[in-house]
């Protein structure tokens, strides 16, 4: 069984931040689950452009508010506490923390991520080795 506590893992490398968020990686490929947990914190009134063409990510919003804008569509979805949104078909969008408070998320990705993952121009993050 594996345990592990967000303190444990803060400013390890395990603790990846960019300009607009920081990611908590408490489950990654190497555990060998077939999928990695994070917790992400999106920084408040900051915009992050997203597109995984490689993984199929699901976020539950734990603490703040925010909203999901979809790429070309426009389309909006709010996020607030309690809210689910999974990119099954590897959405191309835009995140945006409200200003005021962070966005606090709960984040998993499949393939699980290697663990030093930053996003790229184009917001993708590179294809997972595949799993032993
Ligand atoms: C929601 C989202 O994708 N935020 C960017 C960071 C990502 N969740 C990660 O690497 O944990």
């Amino acid at each position: 069984m594996i345990v592990r506590r967000l303190q444990d893992i803060l400013n390890t490398e395990r603790d990846v931040k960019t300009e607009t968020w920081a990611s908590r990686r408490l489950l990654l490929s190497e555990d060998k689950m077939g999928f990695s947990i994070h917790e992400t914190t999106i920084f408040a009134g900051t915009q992050t452009h997203i597109w995984y063409k490689n993984h199929f990510e699901a976020v539950y919003c734990v603490e703040g508010s925010g909203e999901v804008e979809l790429i070309p569509s426009g389309e909006i979805f709010r996020i607030e506490p309690g809210t689910m949104y999974a990119l099954n078909k590897n959405d191309n969008h835009f995140l945006r923390a409200d200003s005021g408070a962070d966005l606090r998320l709960v984040c998993t990705f499949n393939p699980g991520l290697v663990g030093n993952e930053v996003h790229d121009a184009e917001g993708v993050y590179a294809a997972a080795p595949t799993e032993k």
